[in-house]
Protein backbone atom coordinates (compact mmCIF):
# COMPACT_ATOMS: atom_id res chain seq x y z
CA UNK A 1 0.00 0.00 0.00
CA UNK A 2 1.45 3.56 -0.95
CA UNK A 3 0.83 6.55 1.03
CA UNK A 4 -1.48 8.42 -1.05
CA UNK A 5 -4.40 5.23 -0.82
CA UNK A 6 -3.81 4.51 3.01
CA UNK A 7 -4.22 8.51 3.25
CA UNK A 8 -7.62 7.92 1.88
CA UNK A 9 -10.73 5.18 1.61
CA UNK A 10 -12.21 3.67 -1.15
CA UNK A 11 -14.38 6.59 -2.60
CA UNK A 12 -11.02 8.74 -2.49
CA UNK A 13 -12.37 10.93 0.46
CA UNK A 14 -9.11 12.63 2.79
CA UNK A 15 -8.71 10.46 5.62
CA UNK A 16 -10.72 11.54 8.79
CA UNK A 17 -13.11 13.28 6.76
CA UNK A 18 -16.71 12.14 8.24
CA UNK A 19 -18.79 11.26 5.31
CA UNK A 20 -22.28 12.68 4.96
CA UNK A 21 -25.15 10.38 6.17
CA UNK A 22 -28.85 10.68 5.82
CA UNK A 23 -31.63 8.11 6.87
CA UNK A 24 -34.64 7.57 8.58
CA UNK A 25 -34.76 7.07 12.58
CA UNK A 26 -38.61 6.10 13.89
CA UNK A 27 -39.55 6.79 17.31
CA UNK A 28 -41.55 3.52 19.37
CA UNK A 29 -42.82 3.55 22.68
CA UNK A 30 -46.09 3.30 24.75
CA UNK A 31 -48.43 5.98 24.27
CA UNK A 32 -47.11 8.91 26.32
CA UNK A 33 -43.64 8.10 26.46
CA UNK A 34 -42.60 11.42 25.16
CA UNK A 35 -41.76 10.62 21.45
CA UNK A 36 -43.79 13.37 19.68
CA UNK A 37 -42.26 15.78 22.30
CA UNK A 38 -38.65 14.44 21.49
CA UNK A 39 -38.71 14.81 17.84
CA UNK A 40 -40.14 17.88 18.55
CA UNK A 41 -37.27 18.77 20.49
CA UNK A 42 -34.42 17.12 17.79
CA UNK A 43 -36.42 19.32 14.65
CA UNK A 44 -36.37 22.59 16.82
CA UNK A 45 -39.66 23.27 16.22
CA UNK A 46 -42.94 21.67 16.47
CA UNK A 47 -44.08 19.48 13.77
CA UNK A 48 -46.04 16.84 15.78
CA UNK A 49 -48.58 17.38 18.29
CA UNK A 50 -47.91 16.32 22.01
CA UNK A 51 -50.66 16.05 25.15
CA UNK A 52 -51.03 14.71 28.55
CA UNK A 53 -53.68 12.12 26.43
CA UNK A 54 -52.30 8.73 25.46
CA UNK A 55 -52.67 8.21 21.87
CA UNK A 56 -52.23 11.60 20.76
CA UNK A 57 -50.54 10.92 17.64
CA UNK A 58 -52.72 8.91 15.08
CA UNK A 59 -50.23 8.82 11.77
CA UNK A 60 -46.27 8.86 11.00
CA UNK A 61 -44.73 12.31 11.03
CA UNK A 62 -41.30 12.91 9.79
CA UNK A 63 -39.64 15.32 11.07
CA UNK A 64 -36.35 16.52 9.33
CA UNK A 65 -33.09 17.35 11.26
CA UNK A 66 -30.58 19.55 9.27
CA UNK A 67 -26.89 19.07 10.06
CA UNK A 68 -23.82 19.78 8.16
CA UNK A 69 -22.40 16.15 8.44
CA UNK A 70 -26.22 14.53 8.23
CA UNK A 71 -29.46 14.84 7.12
CA UNK A 72 -31.46 13.00 10.01
CA UNK A 73 -35.10 12.29 9.01
CA UNK A 74 -37.16 11.38 12.45
CA UNK A 75 -40.35 9.64 11.96
CA UNK A 76 -42.61 9.72 15.30
CA UNK A 77 -44.81 6.83 15.20
CA UNK A 78 -48.73 6.66 17.51
CA UNK A 79 -47.63 5.03 20.64
CA UNK A 80 -48.06 1.19 20.32
CA UNK A 81 -50.69 -0.37 22.55
CA UNK A 82 -53.68 -3.11 22.86
CA UNK A 83 -55.93 -2.61 20.43
CA UNK A 84 -59.83 -2.08 21.42
CA UNK A 85 -61.19 0.10 18.23
CA UNK A 86 -60.50 -0.45 14.42
CA UNK A 87 -58.62 2.25 14.77
CA UNK A 88 -56.56 1.23 17.36
CA UNK A 89 -55.48 -1.45 15.00
CA UNK A 90 -54.51 1.00 11.90
CA UNK A 91 -52.62 2.61 14.20
CA UNK A 92 -50.21 -0.49 15.57
CA UNK A 93 -49.74 -1.34 11.52
CA UNK A 94 -48.62 2.04 10.57
CA UNK A 95 -45.78 1.24 14.39
CA UNK A 96 -45.03 -2.14 12.70
CA UNK A 97 -44.69 -1.12 9.05
CA UNK A 98 -42.65 1.85 10.25
CA UNK A 99 -40.11 0.11 12.26
CA UNK A 100 -39.40 -2.65 9.36
CA UNK A 101 -38.26 0.61 6.99
CA UNK A 102 -36.18 2.60 9.03
CA UNK A 103 -32.17 2.65 9.63
CA UNK A 104 -32.61 3.29 13.30
CA UNK A 105 -35.09 2.28 16.08
CA UNK A 106 -35.21 4.61 19.12
CA UNK A 107 -37.05 3.10 22.02
CA UNK A 108 -38.15 5.38 24.37
CA UNK A 109 -39.16 4.87 27.85
CA UNK A 110 -40.20 7.27 30.15
CA UNK A 111 -38.10 7.59 33.45
CA UNK A 112 -40.75 8.27 35.66
CA UNK A 113 -42.55 5.18 35.41
CA UNK A 114 -41.15 1.38 36.06
CA UNK A 115 -41.01 -0.36 32.88
CA UNK A 116 -44.14 -2.33 32.56
CA UNK A 117 -45.89 -5.07 30.52
CA UNK A 118 -46.37 -2.72 27.58
CA UNK A 119 -42.59 -1.91 27.25
CA UNK A 120 -42.31 -5.24 27.55
CA UNK A 121 -44.45 -5.79 24.58
CA UNK A 122 -42.60 -3.50 22.54
CA UNK A 123 -38.94 -4.10 23.38
CA UNK A 124 -40.39 -7.91 22.48
CA UNK A 125 -41.21 -7.11 18.84
CA UNK A 126 -38.26 -5.00 18.48
CA UNK A 127 -36.17 -8.16 19.32
CA UNK A 128 -37.57 -10.17 16.39
CA UNK A 129 -37.08 -7.50 14.38
CA UNK A 130 -33.98 -8.08 11.58
CA UNK A 131 -30.79 -7.70 14.07
CA UNK A 132 -28.84 -5.03 11.85
CA UNK A 133 -31.18 -2.63 12.28
CA UNK A 134 -29.56 -1.15 15.22
CA UNK A 135 -31.58 -0.29 18.28
CA UNK A 136 -31.24 2.92 20.42
CA UNK A 137 -33.17 2.77 24.31
CA UNK A 138 -34.07 6.18 24.78
CA UNK A 139 -35.15 7.27 28.39
CA UNK A 140 -37.39 10.21 28.26
CA UNK A 141 -38.57 12.68 30.47
CA UNK A 142 -35.38 12.81 33.16
CA UNK A 143 -36.29 16.10 34.52
CA UNK A 144 -39.10 13.90 36.57
CA UNK A 145 -36.81 12.02 38.35
CA UNK A 146 -33.64 11.63 40.84
CA UNK A 147 -30.35 10.89 39.45
CA UNK A 148 -30.74 7.55 41.95
CA UNK A 149 -34.20 6.63 39.99
CA UNK A 150 -32.60 7.74 36.62
CA UNK A 151 -29.55 5.40 37.31
CA UNK A 152 -31.89 2.72 38.30
CA UNK A 153 -34.13 3.22 35.13
CA UNK A 154 -30.80 2.92 32.88
CA UNK A 155 -30.16 -0.95 34.68
CA UNK A 156 -33.53 -1.61 34.24
CA UNK A 157 -33.70 -0.86 30.47
CA UNK A 158 -29.89 -2.37 30.16
CA UNK A 159 -31.56 -5.10 31.70
CA UNK A 160 -34.55 -5.45 30.09
CA UNK A 161 -32.08 -6.01 26.51
CA UNK A 162 -30.43 -8.67 28.20
CA UNK A 163 -32.97 -10.21 28.82
CA UNK A 164 -35.19 -10.21 25.27
CA UNK A 165 -31.46 -10.38 23.67
CA UNK A 166 -31.49 -7.10 22.02
CA UNK A 167 -28.04 -5.48 22.11
CA UNK A 168 -28.63 -1.67 22.73
CA UNK A 169 -26.36 0.22 20.20
CA UNK A 170 -26.71 3.06 23.24
CA UNK A 171 -29.11 3.32 26.07
CA UNK A 172 -29.84 7.40 26.29
CA UNK A 173 -31.27 9.49 28.60
CA UNK A 174 -32.85 12.96 27.78
CA UNK A 175 -35.61 15.48 28.26
CA UNK A 176 -37.16 16.36 25.28
CA UNK A 177 -39.25 19.11 27.23
CA UNK A 178 -35.71 20.49 28.89
CA UNK A 179 -33.81 20.00 25.82
CA UNK A 180 -31.33 18.01 27.84
CA UNK A 181 -28.77 15.57 25.89
CA UNK A 182 -31.24 15.79 22.36
CA UNK A 183 -28.21 16.98 21.04
CA UNK A 184 -26.20 14.27 22.25
CA UNK A 185 -28.57 11.70 21.11
CA UNK A 186 -28.60 13.26 17.48
CA UNK A 187 -25.18 12.72 17.85
CA UNK A 188 -25.26 9.28 18.84
CA UNK A 189 -27.62 8.73 15.97
CA UNK A 190 -26.10 9.81 13.15
CA UNK A 191 -23.24 7.25 12.96
CA UNK A 192 -26.03 5.15 12.68
CA UNK A 193 -27.18 6.22 9.60
CA UNK A 194 -25.97 4.90 5.85
CA UNK A 195 -23.69 7.10 3.71
CA UNK A 196 -25.92 9.00 1.32
CA UNK A 197 -26.92 12.50 -0.15
CA UNK A 198 -29.77 14.86 1.60
CA UNK A 199 -33.35 13.40 1.46
CA UNK A 200 -35.23 16.18 1.64
CA UNK A 201 -34.51 20.00 0.00
CA UNK A 202 -32.45 22.08 2.72
CA UNK A 203 -35.10 23.69 5.31
CA UNK A 204 -37.78 21.67 5.11
CA UNK A 205 -38.81 20.12 8.12
CA UNK A 206 -41.45 17.92 7.64
CA UNK A 207 -42.77 16.74 4.52
CA UNK A 208 -46.39 17.11 6.27
CA UNK A 209 -48.81 18.77 4.12
CA UNK A 210 -50.02 22.40 5.42
CA UNK A 211 -53.78 20.96 5.79
CA UNK A 212 -53.05 17.85 7.71
CA UNK A 213 -50.90 20.14 10.11
CA UNK A 214 -53.50 22.67 10.72
CA UNK A 215 -56.09 19.76 11.61
CA UNK A 216 -53.71 18.70 14.28
CA UNK A 217 -53.19 22.32 15.76
CA UNK A 218 -57.14 22.34 16.36
CA UNK A 219 -56.91 18.92 17.65
CA UNK A 220 -54.50 19.92 19.63
CA UNK A 221 -56.28 22.87 20.87
CA UNK A 222 -59.67 20.40 21.25
CA UNK A 223 -57.52 17.65 23.65
CA UNK A 224 -56.98 20.66 25.87
CA UNK A 225 -59.11 19.76 28.58
CA UNK A 226 -61.06 16.82 28.22
CA UNK A 227 -61.00 13.90 29.82
CA UNK A 228 -61.59 10.01 29.98
CA UNK A 229 -62.65 8.57 26.60
CA UNK A 230 -63.40 11.70 25.14
CA UNK A 231 -59.98 12.36 23.39
CA UNK A 232 -59.87 9.49 21.26
CA UNK A 233 -62.85 10.36 20.11
CA UNK A 234 -61.83 13.45 18.55
CA UNK A 235 -61.12 13.43 14.74
CA UNK A 236 -60.45 17.14 12.84
CA UNK A 237 -60.60 17.39 9.28
CA UNK A 238 -59.59 20.75 7.62
CA UNK A 239 -62.03 20.98 4.31
CA UNK A 240 -60.93 23.92 2.91
CA UNK A 241 -58.00 26.56 3.17
CA UNK A 242 -58.43 29.78 0.46
CA UNK A 243 -57.37 32.95 0.36
CA UNK A 244 -59.96 35.97 0.72
CA UNK A 245 -61.03 37.26 -2.23
CA UNK A 246 -60.63 41.01 -2.30
CA UNK A 247 -58.39 41.68 0.15
CA UNK A 248 -55.44 44.07 -0.12
CA UNK A 249 -52.12 42.53 -1.19
CA UNK A 250 -50.43 43.67 2.30
CA UNK A 251 -53.16 42.69 4.43
CA UNK A 252 -54.13 38.90 2.95
CA UNK A 253 -56.40 36.98 4.94
CA UNK A 254 -57.09 32.98 4.55
CA UNK A 255 -60.43 31.22 5.13
CA UNK A 256 -60.02 27.92 7.22
CA UNK A 257 -62.79 25.73 7.25
CA UNK A 258 -62.60 22.49 9.70
CA UNK A 259 -64.91 20.37 11.28
CA UNK A 260 -64.42 18.50 14.65
CA UNK A 261 -66.07 15.25 14.56
CA UNK A 262 -67.03 13.25 17.49
CA UNK A 263 -68.80 9.63 18.17
CA UNK A 264 -71.32 10.57 19.94
CA UNK A 265 -74.17 13.10 20.13
CA UNK A 266 -73.46 13.47 23.64
CA UNK A 267 -70.22 14.78 23.52
CA UNK A 268 -70.90 17.21 21.54
CA UNK A 269 -71.80 19.55 24.61
CA UNK A 270 -68.76 19.19 26.44
CA UNK A 271 -66.49 20.44 23.20
CA UNK A 272 -68.64 23.00 22.66
CA UNK A 273 -69.27 24.16 26.26
CA UNK A 274 -71.60 26.62 27.77
CA UNK A 275 -72.41 29.21 25.53
CA UNK A 276 -70.33 28.10 22.97
CA UNK A 277 -67.46 29.01 25.55
CA UNK A 278 -65.18 25.74 25.52
CA UNK A 279 -64.96 26.02 21.31
CA UNK A 280 -64.46 29.29 21.38
CA UNK A 281 -61.11 28.68 23.31
CA UNK A 282 -60.58 25.86 21.13
CA UNK A 283 -60.86 28.44 18.09
CA UNK A 284 -58.52 31.22 19.36
CA UNK A 285 -55.73 28.85 20.60
CA UNK A 286 -55.92 27.13 17.48
CA UNK A 287 -56.22 30.70 15.19
CA UNK A 288 -53.25 31.47 16.86
CA UNK A 289 -51.02 28.15 16.16
CA UNK A 290 -51.66 27.85 12.78
CA UNK A 291 -51.17 32.01 12.03
CA UNK A 292 -48.06 31.19 13.56
CA UNK A 293 -47.48 27.69 11.45
CA UNK A 294 -48.18 29.96 7.94
CA UNK A 295 -47.24 33.33 8.87
CA UNK A 296 -50.32 34.66 7.46
CA UNK A 297 -53.69 35.91 9.35
CA UNK A 298 -56.60 33.58 9.28
CA UNK A 299 -60.34 32.82 9.81
CA UNK A 300 -61.39 29.92 11.19
CA UNK A 301 -64.43 28.66 10.71
CA UNK A 302 -64.96 25.90 13.10
CA UNK A 303 -67.68 23.16 13.23
CA UNK A 304 -68.77 20.42 15.19
CA UNK A 305 -70.37 17.54 13.76
CA UNK A 306 -70.79 13.67 15.05
CA UNK A 307 -69.15 10.80 12.76
CA UNK A 308 -70.99 8.21 14.55
CA UNK A 309 -68.47 5.72 16.59
CA UNK A 310 -66.22 6.28 13.86
CA UNK A 311 -63.11 4.66 15.44
CA UNK A 312 -64.74 1.49 14.84
CA UNK A 313 -66.38 2.10 11.44
CA UNK A 314 -64.16 1.04 8.26
CA UNK A 315 -66.21 3.60 5.98
CA UNK A 316 -66.30 6.83 8.53
CA UNK A 317 -62.01 6.00 9.03
CA UNK A 318 -61.86 6.27 5.25
CA UNK A 319 -63.58 9.74 5.00
CA UNK A 320 -61.16 10.74 8.19
CA UNK A 321 -58.09 9.89 6.36
CA UNK A 322 -57.60 6.50 8.46
N1 LIG B 1 -41.61 16.70 32.29
C1 LIG B 1 -41.54 16.22 31.05
N2 LIG B 1 -42.67 15.94 30.38
C2 LIG B 1 -42.57 15.44 29.14
C3 LIG B 1 -41.32 15.22 28.50
N3 LIG B 1 -41.56 14.72 27.27
C4 LIG B 1 -42.90 14.64 27.15
N4 LIG B 1 -43.52 15.09 28.27
C5 LIG B 1 -44.97 15.19 28.49
O1 LIG B 1 -45.55 13.91 28.38
C6 LIG B 1 -46.82 13.99 27.72
C7 LIG B 1 -46.82 13.09 26.51
O2 LIG B 1 -45.88 13.56 25.57
P1 LIG B 1 -46.00 13.21 24.03
O3 LIG B 1 -44.76 13.72 23.39
O4 LIG B 1 -47.30 13.67 23.47
O5 LIG B 1 -45.96 11.62 24.11
P2 LIG B 1 -46.07 10.55 22.91
O6 LIG B 1 -45.14 9.45 23.25
O7 LIG B 1 -45.86 11.22 21.60
O8 LIG B 1 -47.56 10.05 23.07
P3 LIG B 1 -48.53 9.33 21.95
O9 LIG B 1 -48.52 10.18 20.74
O10 LIG B 1 -49.83 9.31 22.64
O11 LIG B 1 -47.96 7.96 21.74
C8 LIG B 1 -47.02 15.46 27.37
O12 LIG B 1 -47.82 16.05 28.38
C9 LIG B 1 -45.63 16.03 27.41
O13 LIG B 1 -45.58 17.40 27.73
C10 LIG B 1 -40.13 15.54 29.23
O14 LIG B 1 -38.99 15.37 28.78
N5 LIG B 1 -40.31 16.02 30.50
MG1 LIG C 1 -47.08 11.34 20.00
Amino acid sequence: MNASSAASDTEGRPAGETPYRSGFACFVGRPNAGKSTLTNALVGTKVAITSTRPQTTRHTVRGIVHRPDAQLVLVDTPGLHKPRTLLGERLNDVVRTTWAEVDVIGFCVPADQKIGPGDRFIAGELAELRKRTPKVAVVTKTDLVSGDALARQLVAVDQLGKELGIEWAEIVPVSGTEGTQVELLADLLVPLLPEGPPLYPDGDLTDEPEQVMVAELIREAALEGVRDELPHSIAVVVEEMVPREGRPADRPLLDVHANIYLERPSQKGIVIGPKGKRLKEVGSTSRRHIEALLGTPVYLDLHVKVAKDWQRDPKQLRRLGF
